[in-house]
């Protein structure tokens, strides 16, 4: 159904920017997609109205810079997240600025997350990673399709639990996903679709499931610090050995058991639910740019040739450029973590011309973002060429956001990207893919986005493949959608 028309500006709304009321339709399942779409009719910047109450929308890439800007703004907690303060309470991703947790867990767990940190990571990411290749070798050789995010929400979940915490959520020994990741996604579908509540409707069965929901996470959490309590590597450097043992290194305490509580489950989820959306539509670009698959190719057979089981170093992985770019220009098209909210910390004018009052909130659309003129004129079209150094150095900085910004951006941004080049040059060095079904994206919204239903085919690269990939010729990758 289309939006709604611009409302007539009532009092009190800006000069200029259009306000889209919604209330007739709702956000539906795919919010995200709906403001993307608004915003291709009504420009970079509008305010949407849902039964009387407003959010302001941005994505022009002058506005992100300014509200980039530390001094004068802050991350906001706006009603989804709010909603996800139900069961991540002062948890990083969640807590307030001022609430004291979040410095001093920020302060405590930063050294896990400074690149050196990933040699540390580094073996079991690559243990995990020959785990989802035994499950595609089984695959490949019955001639069976593998089901894409699935598998990378199976190989993200088990990485964070056993790089974060040394625990096994054994994901590829199940025929389903691990039930910690249903009723994650039920308490993440939950967080978003509560501020579109109708006033007035009985929603006391949905609140019920996810509280049952939110008391498994609380258990399965409880049983990742008991395995670790339980023995003796409290000490360890691992994520959940900073919280259990490391002091504050100012004020010298250590974090209380009800935030450690609040972080392990934050990190189980931040570490995973993005993190497997990135790898999924990476493939998904693969799959459909042949030119670009063998680029990709070709780089992972220049660092490990004809090796069946290459054994990648942590070293090898920062020399994947290209793999890289292809992740990056992934990001740019789908950012997983799509949306995050900033306020003024002042009364001010966002951009020198719209004024926002201390306090108020304004919603960077990525996707959005990411496809403003300075992406060129055909900012749909997937080229991993925008991310060469060459390219990225005559961009504004803040044109790419995929993980947020300020202090308050993504912690975990080195180690997503270090456990997503592996794994795609792994797979790409391993396998031809085969788009056997034509698929046509569909993007599904947990809070987070992948391509729903994505599935693929497979078969070995034999020794020849790996000789003869054809240098890629000067044709531009195709655009798709
Ligand atoms: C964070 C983040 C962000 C921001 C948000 C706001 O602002 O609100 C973003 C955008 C992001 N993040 C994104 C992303 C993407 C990807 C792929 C990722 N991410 C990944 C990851 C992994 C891990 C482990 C993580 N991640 C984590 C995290 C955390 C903890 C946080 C919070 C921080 C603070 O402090 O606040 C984040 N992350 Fe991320």
């Amino acid at each position: 159904m289309p939006p709604t028309a611009p409302h007539p500006e009532p009092s009190g709304t800006l000069p200029g920017i259009p306000v889209v009321d919604i209330t007739a339709t709702g956000p539906g399942r795919t919010p995200i997609q709906q403001v993307m779409e608004l915003m291709r009719t009504h420009g970079p910047v509008l305010v949407r109205r849902l039964h009387g109450r407003d959010a302001m929308f941005v994505a022009d890439a002058d506005l992100v810079a300014d509200l980039a800007d530390e001094e004068r703004f802050a991350k906001h907690i706006g009603p989804a997240l709010e909603n996800v303060r139900e069961f991540a309470a002062d948890g990083l991703f969640t807590a307030y600025n001022d609430e004291p947790n979040w410095a001093k867990a920020h302060d405590i767990l930063m050294p896990a997350f400074a690149l050196g940190s990933m040699r540390t990571y580094h073996p079991a990411m690559l243990r995990v990673a020959r785990r989802l290749i035994d499950s595609w070798d089984r695959a490949a050789l019955d001639g069976r399709p593998v089901d894409v995010p699935e598998d990378m929400t199976r190989m993200t979940l088990d990485t964070i639990g056993l790089a974060g915490f040394d625990y096994d959520f054994g994901s590829f020994e199940r025929d389903e996903p691990h039930p910690f990741v249903r009723s994650m996604v039920r308490c993440l579908e939950w967080s978003m679709a509560r501020p579109a509540r109708t006033p007035g409707e009985d929603h006391s069965a949905a609140d019920a499931s996810f509280r049952a929901d939110a008391g498994y996470l609380a258990q399965v959490v409880d049983d990742v610090i008991a395995a670790r309590t339980g023995t003796d590597q409290s000490g360890a450097e691992d994520l959940l050995g900073l919280m259990l043992s490391a002091p504050h290194p100012a004020e010298g305490t250590t974090l209380d058991a009800a935030n450690i509580r609040n972080q392990v489950i934050t990190f189980l989820i931040a570490g995973h639910e993005t993190t497997s959306g990135a790898m999924s539509f990476a493939l998904y670009y693969l799959a459909k740019h042949p030119a670009v698959l063998r680029l990709v190719q070709r780089e992972a057979d220049a660092l490990w040739g004809d090796t069946p089981d290459p054994e990648p170093t942590y070293d090898d992985i920062g020399r994947l450029t290209y793999t890289r770019q292809v992740l990056n220009e992934a990001l740019r098209l789908w950012p997983t973590a799509a949306a995050f909210s900033r306020h003024a910390r002042e009364d001010t004018l966002l951009g020198g011309r719209i004024p926002l009052r201390a306090g108020q909130a304004v919603t960077v659309l990525a996707p959005m973002l990411h496809r403003r003129p300075v992406w060129g004129d055909n900012p749909e079209l997937f080229d991993p060429e925008r991310f060469t150094p060459e390219a990225e150095a005559a961009r504004p900085v803040h044109a790419f956001k995929p993980f947020g910004t300020g202090e308050r951006a993504c912690i975990g941004r080195q180690f997503a990207l270090h456990e997503a080049t592996m794994l795609l040059a792994l797979l790409v060095h391993r396998y031809r893919l085969h788009d056997h079904t034509g698929y046509r994206l569909t993007v599904k919204e947990t809070l987070t986005l992948k391509p729903e239903g994505f599935t693929l085919t497979l078969t070995p690269r034999t020794p020849d493949d790996r000789r003869h990939a054809p240098l890629p010729g000067a044709a531009p990758a195709q655009a798709a959608q």
